[in-house]
């Protein structure tokens, strides 16, 4: 190649290189597929990782791209939606981190023009009440407290111990409807199956996970050492698994203890794992794929096509134990 040649080759291969990104860009602009965000509380949490999964899992299909962003706390809420807003997403689904804070979110939301929709916790407007025209999807939380209930009784049964021997302890989060509509149910099941009323015990929790639960039980089974038995239920099973923890620190036999959760996550599917059998005794398992997939569905749809989501879609729960769980994750697809 002579000099001038190689100097042409050279400068069009360079010219190439600065447009390609250019290039790459301007089609982007041109053909922009469609982005939404997914906003969780805690994305540590075995439950969040697989919505956040399944979101981008349906993106991947259907041709639209989910940014996943973790929102702890209200700060983080706003500063995501901002970003968002900034990457030109059209919409959001969220569990917001404190339901207090769906005035907030919706102003943010509108300055963007974003659609939004929320899944596991619904929004409150200031007085306390869902907050109107944010289309939500959770679980029916008090029937499925009722499984709890009733699981636990059947247990009991199965155990034969008598109501009067035994202490419940209810780790409760009356902050989160959801959470308090759940502890409800499992207390009235529990109460229609002969169990003593003065024999519950609450033990309010700070944070919905397991280190939330361990510091709510502790203080409550050391006043009452004089109960050998005890049941545990919560919101979900990271708070239920805190409290078997807090059983085991006070070296309760696994055999005295009846934990039943909801969710259905990874970190019951560790529990059942486990060689010798454990106060976890089972959780009440939900699809986390299905409201991570139809959350995002009912968003993009409503963005997509005009379709407004049905306000309030409630999904249901199927008890797993450490006999059934595996079976129970592959019919839920979890
Ligand atoms: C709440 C709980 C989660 C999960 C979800 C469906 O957000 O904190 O663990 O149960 O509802």
């Amino acid at each position: 190649m002579n000099r001038k040649l190689r100097r042409l080759t050279l400068s069009a291969m360079a010219a190439a290189a600065l447009a390609a990104p250019f290039a790459v860009h301007m089609s982007a602009q041109a053909d922009e597929p469609l982005k939404v965000g997914f906003l969780v509380k805690m994305p540590e949490q075995a439950w969040f990782i697989n919505e956040q999964k399944a979101a981008t899992a349906l993106g991947q299909k259907e041709h639209f791209s989910v940014v996943n962003i973790g929102t702890p706390d209200g700060e983080k809420v706003l500063a995501a939606i901002d970003n968002l807003g900034a990457q030109g997403a059209k919409g959001f689904v969220i569990c917001a981190p404190d339901v207090r804070l769906g005035p907030a979110i919706q102003a943010r939301a509108k300055r963007y023009n974003m659609k939004f929709v929320t899944v596991d916790d619904q929004l409150v407007d200031s007085t306390g009440k869902p907050l109107a025209n944010v289309p939500h999807l959770g679980m029916s939380a008090f029937k499925i407290g009722n499984q709890v209930g009733q699981a636990i009784s059947d247990e009991m049964k199965h155990r034969g111990w008598k109501p009067e021997e035994v202490g419940a302890l209810r780790i409760t989060s009356y902050e989160l409807p959801t959470a308090k509509l759940r502890t409800d149910g499992a207390t009235q099941s529990l109460l229609a199956n002969g169990f003593k009323k003065e024999n519950i015990f609450d033990a309010p929790q700070k944070t919905t996970d397991d280190e939330g639960g361990f510091n709510a039980s502790s203080p409550v089974l050391a006043q009452h050492p004089n109960i050998k038995k005890w049941v545990i239920f919560a919101l979900n099973e990271e708070s239920v698994l805190g409290g078997v923890r807090a059983t085991e620190q006070l070296h309760i036999p696994a055999a005295d203890v009846i934990g039943v959760g909801i969710n259905g996550a990874g970190e019951a599917f560790a529990e059942f794992q486990k060689k010798e059998p454990t106060g976890f005794f089972g959780t009440i398992a939900v699809s986390s794929t299905n409201h991570g997939r139809e959350s995002t569905e009912n968003l993009v749809e409503w963005i997509e096509k005009g379709k407004q989501p049905p306000a309030d879609t409630q999904t249901t729960g199927k008890l797993m134990v450490r006999s059934n769980w595996q079976q129970v994750r592959q019919e839920l697809g979890i």
